[in-house]
């Protein structure tokens, strides 16, 4: 088997899992958050950065007081009426110790792609999803199908993120950026969590140089990193005259095609060519496994 067959074959399968979690979103409405509920969203590494993204989105929808936290740093002395945990494997040390720490307290739901694990036994309710799990190590279809999940759960129309998703999975990447050697993704609002899922792909897969930021927060400092050998992606729309900004330091500006869930799939893809490129597999990133799991003296 070529090297990152899996995450190349998950990253195609993107468009047709968005669907099923359209359907998977109605049929099991009673466990997602409800409007008027005030919620926190955990998970770590990819899983963290989809529930920064899916509070944003709940938000400023008017449904609720939502917030996102990487499960380590879950302020236990606050009151939640739900507590949404992200994890694929079920196995995240730091998000099942949470979810049982909340049994009988909070209720809880436990979106996981492997339907055999331990969280399923403190959690309140389970949302599984079997079909969106992957071989891979690195992240990439669990991922954005779980936001895809909690998008229709808040009422959104997915065709055209959906319809975008084909679109991206056959584009060629901007030419010459693999030569580049550093990578800087900005976005705005929801999009910012996949700006940093993006960043973190890279790392994970390509042991590239990578940074994320709020697009309005570069001018802060980051911009100094940005000239003839970087890239700024924009995978929301670039704020006014940040594109002007960057094209004077030299830095090669991608300009989002699609929209912004389908914008992920061509940096994943970015990932993916950079990794082979550097002769790594990306389906095994270096130092990583499928998930943390600590021992009780680390965790
Ligand atoms: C969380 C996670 C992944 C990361 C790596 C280690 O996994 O941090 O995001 O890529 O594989 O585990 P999970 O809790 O979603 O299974």
């Amino acid at each position: 088997m070529t090297s990152g067959q899996h995450v190349v074959n998950e990253i195609s399968s993107q468009p047709v899992c968005w669907e099923r979690a359209v359907d998977l979103a109605r049929s099991s409405s009673a466990k997602l958050p409800q409007p008027g509920e005030r919620v926190a969203v955990i998970g770590c590494g990819t899983s963290w950065f989809m529930a920064q993204s899916y509070a944003v989105l709940r938000e400023t929808a008017g449904l609720g007081e939502t917030d996102a936290f990487t499960a380590s740093e879950f302020p236990l002395g606050r009151s939640y009426d739900r507590v949404v945990a992200i994890t694929r494997s079920g196995t995240t040390t730091e998000v099942v110790d949470i979810v049982r720490d909340l049994k009988g307290k909070t209720p809880t739901t436990s979106i996981i792609g492997d339907p055999d694990t331990p969280i399923i036994d403190v959690s309140s309710d389970v949302i599984a999803m079997p079909f969106a799990d992957e071989k891979s190590v690195v992240q990439t279809r669990f991922a954005t199908t779980t936001l895809a999940l909690l998008r229709a759960g808040l009422g959104q129309d997915l065709t055209k993120a959906i319809n975008d998703a084909r679109q991206a999975v056959d584009s060629e990447l901007p030419s010459g950026i693999l030569e580049r050697k550093q990578f800087t993704f900005l976005g705005t609002g929801w999009v910012i969590g996949l700006a940093s899922e993006g960043a973190l792909k890279m790392r994970e897969a390509a042991l590239a140089w990578t940074e994320a930021y709020p697009a309005h927060e570069y001018r802060h400092g980051p911009k100094s990193i940005s000239d003839e050998n970087g890239v700024v992606w924009f995978v929301s729309e670039a704020p006014d005259g940040l594109s002007d900004e960057v094209k004077a330091f030299g830095a090669m500006i991608v300009q989002p095609l699609f929209e912004p869930m389908a914008e992920l799939i061509r940096i994943q893809k970015l990932a993916v060519a950079l990794s082979h490129s550097k002769g790594l597999d990306p389906d095994l990133p270096r130092h990583l496994t499928r998930s943390v799991i600590l021992s009780d003296s680390e965790s």
